[in-house]
């Protein structure tokens, strides 16, 4: 058996590992010659504990090699990026293109399916083209869709553990996806047909986005009404039913902001709650900052003087390095642009030091900051004491205070 993975990225990388662990040849494909030297030479480009040793191990094995061409294989997995174009409509010329890639190495009997993240309907539309250019494959290969589930920073665990869904433009399709995912997946393989299984991907981080707006939604009514939201969501949350989740400045990475998109830009009369709850979590940063603004504001018409502020937390969610789409880093850049204070103290943990902003330790920023703001929940701000002679704006729950 060998399969060809299109796509080394955060998702492809690990899952071609993964399955070359488990049958005898898999081939990752990449367009970056960069990262197919790399992969090659036992280097992983992505940040995932755990995944450079188990790449070398598989090199080592014989199984894994990075390429970039595709080769002719039995099963083949197209896992590259679904951007936006426009005003958030989804792009898969991506998903296009790698499907044209493998076309001619298709062969009787080949399982073909699409990973990425894409609208539904993404599936038929490429067994079409797939269909258009190799008429003689109609009925003779096997086409599904299955999306991936994983928490970045636990792939592992990820992968191999969780249950999957599976939907086939057919039966046969559905069954022969299932039985390649049963070699390197223990978490139960549901089957459904392609649109379901697309739309699912979509629902499950559609549904944490509205869920999370409903805590961001909290969080301004209890500033109006003078209630401490935590502890709100805290007894709520004592209801046997009732599970909301935290308010934070927003919601970013790569998924949850993204993915509602692709319902409300294809079904825009039939997704108003969706759409109303990007909305909520997209302005949820704004308000942190007119917050920020108007505690600065304050301070100065208090003390006869403008405040130092400390901005605690660049990442997207607590305890990694990943900024991308990270409504903190988005705060940060406007006060920093924006506030005319005479120090400004950037903290994050996580990283070393980064191009636009200069980085402070935390006990020092801490120190010296007269406001001090909370954007991400890293454990070493969750480790510090509440300081009653500083302003603390806390948007992530780290004291709970207010
Ligand atoms: N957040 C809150 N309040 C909360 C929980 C999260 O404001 O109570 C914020 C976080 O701070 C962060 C954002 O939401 O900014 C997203 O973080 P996350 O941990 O919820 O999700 P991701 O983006 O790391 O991963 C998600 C996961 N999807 C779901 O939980 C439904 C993961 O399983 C998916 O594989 C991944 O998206 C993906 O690739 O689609």
């Amino acid at each position: 058996m060998k399969a060809c993975f299109i796509g080394l990225g955060y998702i492809g990388l690990p899952t071609a590992i993964i399955a070359a662990g488990k049958i005898d040849s898999v081939v990752g494909v990449d367009i970056n010659p960069d990262v197919v030297e790399m992969t090659n030479k036992g280097h992983l480009h992505i940040i995932e504990p755990g995944m450079e040793e188990l790449l070398r191990k598989v090199i080592d094995k014989g199984s894994f090699r990075a390429s970039l061409k595709p080769e002719t294989s039995d099963a083949y997995f197209i896992v590259v990026p679904t951007p936006f174009k426009g005003d958030h409509e989804p792009d898969i010329s991506y998903v296009e293109a790698a499907t044209r890639s493998v076309v001619p190495y298709l062969k009787e009997g080949d399982l073909f399916v699409i990973e990425s993240t894409s609208p539904v309907g993404t599936t038929e539309k490429m067994a079409d083209l797939i269909f258009d250019l190799r008429p003689e494959l109609k009925g003779k290969i096997f086409i599904a869709y299955c999306p991936e589930r994983v928490l970045p920073g636990n792939v592992i665990h990820e992968l191999v553990n969780n249950d999957r869904v599976i939907g086939g433009i057919d039966f046969q399709s559905t069954e022969k996806a299932k039985d390649f995912y049963s070699k390197f997946v223990n978490g139960e393989l549901h089957a459904t047909d392609a649109r379901t299984a697309e739309m699912c991907k979509l629902t499950e981080n559609s549904s944490r986005d509205v869920q999370i707006a409903f805590a961001n939604e909290l969080s301004f009514i209890c500033k109006e009404a003078g209630i401490n939201v935590w502890e709100l969501i805290k007894l709520a949350n004592k209801h046997p039913r009732v599970n909301i989740l935290q308010p934070g400045c927003g919601v970013g990475g790569h998924c949850i902001a993204v993915d509602p998109y692709f319902i409300t830009s294809c079904y825009p009369a039939q997704s108003q709650l969706i759409a109303k709850a990007r909305q909520i979590n997209n302005y949820k940063a704004e308000w942190c900052v007119e917050r920020i603004k108007n505690a600065i504001l304050k301070f100065e018409l208090d003390n006869g003087r403008k405040p130092s502020v400390a901005l605690m937390g660049l990442a997207f969610k607590p305890d990694i390095d990943d900024l991308r789409e990270s409504p903190s880093k988005q705060i940060a850049t406007e006060i920093v642009k924006t506030a005319m204070v005479p120090e400004i103290y950037v903290v994050e943990p996580n990283i070393a030091s980064h191009n636009s902003f200069k980085l402070t330790e935390t006990n020092t920023a801490y120190d010296k900051a007269d406001i001090v703001v909370f954007l991400t929940a890293h454990k070493p701000f969750r480790d510090l004491s509440w300081r009653d002679d500083k302003i603390i704006l806390d948007f992530c729950g780290i004291f709970k205070q207010s």
